[in-house]
């Protein structure tokens, strides 16, 4: 535990030091923090929310091969193999026909799908068992003297003021954390896009309208049919940015769902009543490079993707992947190759989901402002990626992953 009070104001300051402190406790903070622990190295996760609002964010529902072994690296695979859907494939709607994408036969790989909320309890699990501490519920979290050789962040929790000492800092802490906004504007180059529609979604315990995933093209606009698990359905409607959530009844929803995809599925919807409902916004966001002197930022605090391509929380994986190997190699063979390599690395990799992220979500989506040539250039795309082979493959081997 470490935690070592200063003499003079024992009652509300302590000081503890730690090798890597990590900000953030969804996938990448949690994923990086079993990686190091598995290494034997020490962390720290601090985390400003409470552990039942990070498992009640309903987020990411696919997971490519390379999350999937990831979790298998660490030793908890077990529940995503015994409950996760292997997929080989999904549809591509569009005309009000479906037309299936084989996932496996073009790109010889399936993906998992298994919820992130899934992926993060088995990760809180087994961080819990290993006795890897993570502090909840920790406030006003911030980052000191990045650029020297001593980092250390400081929080309050309980009314006790914290300080952690370390060599490390991740900044695990998505999009709207403290780690990105700690960097000088200065030293930092942002690329953004932003997109003139949201997503409202919708979870219910029903069963899902199809046993693969149906991506629609319908001129009402994109709609996404996705599961949790054979009972969990989660389906998605492209919507106006300015859509209220209150404004949409569950049947409302369901009317609106059915007319996006192909009668035969429409009719085959089963609904019920939703036990979530939000909006999300769209937006493509790359934040460079990924690292300020001793701190290293990963997942959504470097990068946003829409999330037409699936991909945010399977970029966190693979930029928690590179980090951790770099950490490794820092504390073992004394090298700081990967560390140096880090942002590069994981940058070349996050670019081409980003792209593909940017492709998939243009070709799927009404833009409200299109004069109709961007229509017709989508119409166009559509008729030669479901007519060729190659065209087809190309989507299919951005959607299982590319590899790290
Ligand atoms: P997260 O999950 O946002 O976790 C960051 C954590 O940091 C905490 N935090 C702080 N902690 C301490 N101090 C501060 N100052 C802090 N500020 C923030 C937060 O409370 C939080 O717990 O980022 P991370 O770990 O990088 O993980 C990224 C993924 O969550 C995200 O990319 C995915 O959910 C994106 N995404 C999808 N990704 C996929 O790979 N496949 C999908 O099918 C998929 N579907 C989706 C998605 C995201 C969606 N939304 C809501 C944006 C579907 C949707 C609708
Ligand atoms: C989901 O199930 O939440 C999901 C699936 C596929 C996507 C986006 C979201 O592309």
């Amino acid at each position: 535990m470490n935690e070592l009070p200063t003499a003079s104001t024992a009652a509300t300051s302590r000081r503890e030091r730690v090798q890597v402190a990590i900000i953030g406790a969804g996938p990448a903070g949690l994923l990086l923090g079993a990686l190091l622990h598995q290494a034997g190295i020490e962390a720290l996760v601090l985390e400003q929310r409470s552990a039942d609002y990070v498992l009640g964010r309903i987020r990411a529902g696919v997971l490519e091969q390379g999350t999937v072994a990831l979790m298998d690296r660490l030793g908890l695979g077990a529940r995503m193999h015994a409950q996760g859907l292997v997929h080989g494939g999904f549809a591509l709607g569009w005309r009000n026909r479906h037309q299936r994408i084989d996932l496996e036969a073009l790109a010889g790989k399936a993906v998992m799908v298994y919820g992130q909320t899934e992926v993060t309890r088995d990760l809180m699990d087994a961080r819990a068992a290993s006795g890897a501490r993570t502090v909840y519920e920790a406030a006003d979290v911030a980052l000191h003297d990045l650029g020297g050789t001593a980092p250390w962040v400081s929080y309050r929790r309980d009314g006790v003021e914290h300080r952690v000492d370390c060599d490390f800092i991740a900044g695990c802490d998505g999009y709207h954390g403290v780690s990105r906004a700690s960097i000088p504007a200065d030293a930092l180059r942002c690329y953004e896009r932003v997109y003139p529609f949201g997503w409202l979604g919708v979870l219910c315990d029903t069963p899902p309208v199809s046993h693969e995933l149906i991506y629609s093209n319908h001129a009402r606009g994109f709609a996404l049919c996705s599961m949790r698990s054979p009972t969990r359905s989660r389906y998605y409607l492209q919507c106006a940015l300015d859509d209220k959530v209150e404004a949409w009844s569950d049947a409302a929803f369901f009317d609106e769902l059915r007319r996006r995809i192909e009668p035969e599925a429409a009719e085959a919807l089963v609904t019920g009543p939703s036990i979530e409902k939000s909006i999300a916004p769209l937006r493509s966001f790359v934040a460079e490079p990924m690292r300020h002197g001793r701190l290293f930022l990963a997942g959504d605090a470097a990068h946003i993707v829409p999330p037409t391509g699936a991909k945010g929380l399977n970029l966190a994986a693979s930029d928690v992947t590179y980090l951790g190997d770099a950490l490794v190699e820092h504390y073992r063979e004394r090298s700081d190759a990967g560390l140096d390599a880090y942002s590069e690395r994981a940058l070349k990799r996050v670019w081409k989901a980003v792209r593909f992220s940017w492709w998939f979500t243009s070709l799927m989506h009404r833009f409200p402002d299109d004069s109709g040539f961007g229509q017709k250039i989508q119409e166009a795309e559509l008729d030669y990626l479901l007519g060729s082979r190659a065209a087809s493959a190309a989507l299919a081997e951005n959607y299982v992953g590319l590899p790290l």
